[in-house]
């Protein structure tokens, strides 16, 4: 990639023009827009009740580690990201690149719509934003599909994908990311179901439309809002 100042000014660039794009359809999102979206949010959790409608609460050591199939071994010097599909500037990252990004902590929580939740996980990552703002997503892009390296995919609406606790994750609680929780990059999206981040993230395709992923085609719902109880179709 090019050099770090000119990056940087790509990258606000590129977020700019996607906030005039996509700014009004964020703030009409369920968890921005609901005055109480069935518990207390926004985005997550602002008092009681802590969890979504019929979650449980799990310790952060008793998180489940959860894929449909094999967890693949990618060691960071061969990750790769590849930002495809719909978009101006399609682009491969490596781990130096990642790294050379913008760097964001978040604190968020972790629903899973087979009803645990854990609270408080610290995140350390990049923005999902940065990098499509300088993939320079076509103006009839709408949808993003992730896709991991075990053949994962799930689908995210430009106006979930944007938003600004929607990471690159490469550290969790202040490690790197294990293998099993979906590293070295997974994607977290903390104001949706946890099937919509990606573990051992390989590829963002930008989508003209929109087109649903492994488990929304099994029966999972297309949009995935934890406080309105968004679980199957
Ligand atoms: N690549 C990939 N990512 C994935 C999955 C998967 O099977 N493969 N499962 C999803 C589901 S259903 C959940 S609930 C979370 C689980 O993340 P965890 O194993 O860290 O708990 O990862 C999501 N991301
Ligand atoms: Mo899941």
């Amino acid at each position: 990639m090019d050099d770090a100042a000119e990056r940087l000014r790509r990258i606000e660039e590129g977020r700019a023009i996607l906030r005039a794009r996509f700014g009004e359809r964020m703030a009409r999102t369920p968890s921005l827009a609901d005055p109480r979206p069935r518990g207390e949010g926004p985005p997550n959790r602002h008092g009681m009740p802590r969890e979504p409608p019929g979650q449980n609460l799990f310790a952060k050591e008793e998180w489940p580690v959860l894929e449909f199939g094999d967890q693949p071994d990618v060691p960071r010097e061969r990750w790769r990201l590849a930002v495809d599909g719909a978009c101006e500037a399609p682009l491969a990252l490596r781990w130096d690149d990642l790294l050379a990004l913008p760097q964001v902590d978040v604190t968020a929580d972790f629903h899973c719509v087979t009803g645990w939740s854990i609270l408080d996980l610290a995140f350390r990552g990049v923005r999902l934003e940065d990098v499509l703002a300088l993939a320079r997503p076509a103006a009839a892009a709408t949808h993003l599909m992730c896709h991991g390296s075990d053949g994962y995919s799930t689908n995210l609406p430009l106006e979930e994908a944007l938003k600004p606790d929607v990471l690159l994750v490469h550290a969790i609680e202040g490690r790197p990311v294990s293998r099993e929780r979906g590293g070295p990059v997974r994607i977290v999206t903390p104001q949706l179901y946890a099937w919509k981040g990606a573990k051992w993230v390989s590829r963002l395709e930008l989508m003209t439309h929109d087109r649903r992923g492994y488990w929304e085609i099994r029966g999972y719902s297309n949009t995935g809002h934890p406080w309105r109880d968004d679980r199957m179709w």
